[in-house]
């Protein structure tokens, strides 16, 4: 729940922030809930109200969703964001006593959290540096628009990618071992990057989460998917929580801190640089106690045909997820990329231990931007995306680096894929 020090603390930032100080000198001097909410411009609300639906004057806020960092540099929204805290604590603790109370026929509600938001720079800005960049570059994240989405939905179902259908048949052999060897049973789920939830609901039989805990960029990809599934899985509780955990993993109070086990499949990890890679690992183990633990997909080196197909199909789909991502850019960065003059390319780089993807100028052609331009000669290309593979050595060293020891690892007959489990060390 949303308990006492938690509520202080997250209060206390905010306080901070909405006087414009780094420190915290002295609490607040202690108010009712309702003066609070009149100081700061709010109507009273009923508890289920502001869970629901979120307080009737906030600041631009997802319904249902409580704000923890909504406006970081206005200081008027930031007061609104204390005194949103304030009724939404109380109501999703109302909302859980409710909860033991409640008849069996009563819906159960999952509860969502947005405690970072996706938007904090400005994207054109970076997409230009990286365009005009002597070596181009264009951060992966941008393959991931409507289009791309689902375009990368058809990928893990291609026959040429192999990694999705790997891991599935992982589950499928060693899933009641993994769950008896991590023992986590009555524990928080923790599924990062969670999208459409279509792993980790899998697992509930094996593992039977206490909690269940869907972590993706934005709380809203959550909500429906979340919300079906309570209906499907009512004694276990579901917080969907958005935060970009690729820069910052912040497990909101409300998550049990209890025998937490983190699930990350899909080998997504590879898509950071091993030094992205060992901060995201340390900030899981700062997340995590002596009871909990890691599950985590890795891509395996193999051989070089093999990978470059699963980037390159015969179908051509990644290229289109490839080129795709020119059009996502012309929107959000004001360029006038034409795909057409463009071709995919996927080559695996032996010394990095990684696939890149690239797009490569068919001809001589120029980009074009409201204030700036740069011209690509015949040839040249941007780089649009790492995929690293490992080796299980490689990989146990890397979760060493962070604080993190292997306690089991299962892969397939040909050693293609595999999963780790990893406890702190
Ligand atoms: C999301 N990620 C693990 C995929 C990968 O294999 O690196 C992204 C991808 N890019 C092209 N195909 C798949």
């Amino acid at each position: 729940m949303f308990g006492g020090n938690d509520f202080m603390n997250a209060f206390r930032l905010r306080w901070n922030q909405a006087l414009g100080r780094e420190t915290f000198a002295s609490p607040p001097a202690p108010v009712t809930l309702r003066e609070q909410l009149t100081h700061f411009g709010l109507k009273k609300q009923s508890a289920r109200s502001v869970a629901t639906r979120g307080p009737a004057a906030a600041p631009a806020t997802p319904s249902g969703t409580i704000c923890a960092s909504a406006a970081e540099n206005d200081r008027i929204a930031n007061w609104r964001c204390v005194a949103f805290m304030l009724a939404a604590s109380t109501a999703v603790e109302k909302h859980a006593k409710s909860r033991h109370n409640c008849p069996t026929d009563a819906p159960v509600r999952p509860y969502f959290i947005q405690t970072s938001s996706p938007d904090s720079c400005d994207p054109a800005v970076d997409l230009r540096a990286g365009i005009s960049s002597p070596e181009a570059r264009i951060p992966a994240w941008y393959l991931y628009d409507e289009i791309g989405s689902r375009l990368f939905d058809v990928i893990t179902v291609l026959p040429d990618y192999y990694p999705t259908r790997t891991e599935a048949a992982i589950f499928a052999r060693h899933l009641p071992e993994m769950a008896k060897v991590t023992d986590l049973e009555n524990g928080s789920l923790i599924d990062l990057g969670a999208g459409s939830c279509d792993k980790a609901p899998g697992l509930f039989p094996f593992v039977k989460p206490r909690q269940y805990v869907p972590v993706d960029i934005s709380v809203e990809h959550l909500r429906a998917t979340v919300t079906r599934l309570q209906r499907e899985h009512q004694d276990v509780e579901m917080i969907g929580v958005g935060t970009d955990f690729s820069n910052n993993l912040v497990i909101p109070g409300q998550v049990r801190t209890e025998r937490r086990l983190f699930f990350y499949p899909g080998s997504s990890i590879g898509n950071f640089t091993p030094s992205e890679a060992n901060s995201f690992l340390q900030q899981v183990r700062s997340q995590m106690r002596k009871d909990g633990a890691l599950w985590i997909g890795i891509d395996l080196v193999k051989d070089h045909t093999t990978l470059e197909r699963a980037y390159d199909d015969v179908l051509g789909v990644t290229a289109a997820f490839n080129l795709n991502m020119l059009l996502n850019v012309n929107r959000i960065a004001g360029t006038n990329f034409e795909p057409a003059h463009w071709q995919h390319r996927a080559l695996f780089n032996a010394d990095d231990s990684r696939i890149e993807m690239l797009l490569e100028a068919k001809a001589k052609t120029v980009v074009r931007w409201p204030d700036g331009e740069r011209s690509f000669s015949a040839g040249e290309r941007i780089h649009t995306e790492n995929s690293y593979k490992y080796t299980p050595d490689s990989f146990r060293a890397l979760l060493e680096q962070a604080g993190l020891r292997t306690i089991g690892m299962w892969t397939d007959e040909r050693q293609w894929f595999a999963f780790f489990a990893a406890v702190l060390a």
